[in-house]
């Protein structure tokens, strides 16, 4: 097949996993042409069936917002023509699933026919999309799709639940490559980092309030007063200034690294014992899998599609949002020596259920459905 993946380019979430579905299906003989406003931060490579087509943002002192939903309907109707693409699949419904509508209806005009999928992320519905100021569009748009997909159970009933959706929503979970996320030997880092051989916890996001990365700091203040640790905070955000004032009210900077974005972040979980993801909200919970994978259990809250992912006693445990109390018992049980390694062996059995060869089959059968039907 000639797809078309429409996405944002950035560091994490959607963006990651439009990205690593874009390589995997190339690897699979399609050919995965990429519309976004700049190159994807995980296609830094050459392969045959990759192409990167970028948007072209042009500005005009009239404009206090360039209208980039224009120019991203644009390049998707320049690209569906002169590249014969068979199928569209936006990551993120806003703004890209109102930009592909539109680009279809133009298509259509000019006797061009392509079936647009959605794929919902999370915010784009939990957050962003419900919101008044966006909800109709959100709901029109996932509406006209030709198929629509959610990457969990709760993020389908969420989107049921809050927007006026008549189109069915298949769920296909997210996935990971176990090739590039497997715990990897890295002794060396570990003694810089824990020279005492000091528990290491790892927490990774993008910093914004929904991490919850307070309680982050909060359980690690608790494990530390219980048992040698060390605590590394991987990302960039909006709340990290205020994280780093916490750490310093609460006396805990000497164990705690702040290591801002990271490209190789499964180094880092490959020498961690424990993630931690207290997140307020959280659709599917990418950041914990990947830990899972490099063999890291999980302390979780039990919000969204968290559960459905970190098996509540078996490869970590789930918590009320907020319940930092509840995290630090939790956290320093799986850290006894006499349970870790069953919550490790746990994580990596469960993340191999979301091995990317699993979940890729999911999205082709799925993208044959849609087209057949369009
Ligand atoms: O919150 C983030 O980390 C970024 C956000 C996004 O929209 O890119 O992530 C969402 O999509 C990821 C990939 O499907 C999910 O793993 C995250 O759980 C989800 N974030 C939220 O729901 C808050």
């Amino acid at each position: 097949m000639n797809i078309g993946i429409v996405c944002y380019p950035t560091f994490g979430g959607s963006g990651v996993v439009a990205t690593e579905l874009g390589k995997a299906l190339s690897q699979n003989g399609h050919k995965v042409h990429f519309i976004t406003y700049s190159q994807p931060t995980r296609l830094d490579f050459f392969n045959e069936n990759l192409f990167y087509h970028e948007v072209d943002l042009r500005t005009y002192p009239l404009f206090q917002y360039p209208p980039y939903e224009l120019a991203l309907a644009s390049k998707m109707v320049d690209v569906v023509k002169h590249e014969n693409l068979d199928l569209l699949h936006v990551h993120y419904a806003i703004p890209h699933a109102s930009a592909a509508f539109m680009a279809k209806q133009i298509l259509k005009e000019r006797n061009i026919s392509i079936p647009v999928i959605t794929t919902l992320h999370g915010t784009d519905i939990t957050l962003v999309g419900k919101d008044p100021s966006y909800e109709p569009v959100v709901t029109f748009s996932i509406n006209k799709s030709d198929g629509v997909t959610a990457v969990s159970e709760d993020l389908k009933k969420d989107t049921l639940e809050h927007f006026d959706i008549y189109q069915h929503i298949e769920v296909i979970p997210n996935f990971i490559d176990l090739d590039r996320f497997k715990k990897q030997k890295k002794d060396h880092f570990k003694k810089a980092i824990c020279p005492n051989d000091e528990y290491l916890i790892t927490h990774t996001s993008n910093f914004r309030k929904v991490k919850r990365v307070e309680d982050v700091i909060k359980v690690f203040f608790n494990i530390r007063k219980a048992i040698p640790a060390k605590l590394l905070l991987v990302g960039d955000g909006p709340e990290r200034n205020k994280m780093e004032k916490l750490c310093r009210e609460l006396g805990t900077c000497e164990d705690i690294r702040f290591l801002g974005k990271l490209d190789a972040v499964e180094e880092v979980l490959s020498v961690s014992d424990l993630f931690l993801m207290p997140s307020e909200k959280e659709s599917f919970g990418l950041a914990a899998l990947e830990a899972m994978a490099c063999e890291v259990p999980v302390i979780s809250s039990n919000a969204g599609g968290i559960p459905e992912l970190n098996i509540d006693g078996v490869t970590g445990y789930t918590c009320n949002v907020g319940d930092v109390d509840d995290m630090t018992t939790k956290s320093l049980h799986i850290l006894k020596p006499e349970n870790l390694s069953t919550f490790k062996k746990a994580a990596l059995a469960r993340a191999k259920e979301f091995d990317v060869t699993n979940i890729l089959p999911l999205y082709e059968k799925f993208y044959e459905k849609v087209r057949s039907s369009a």
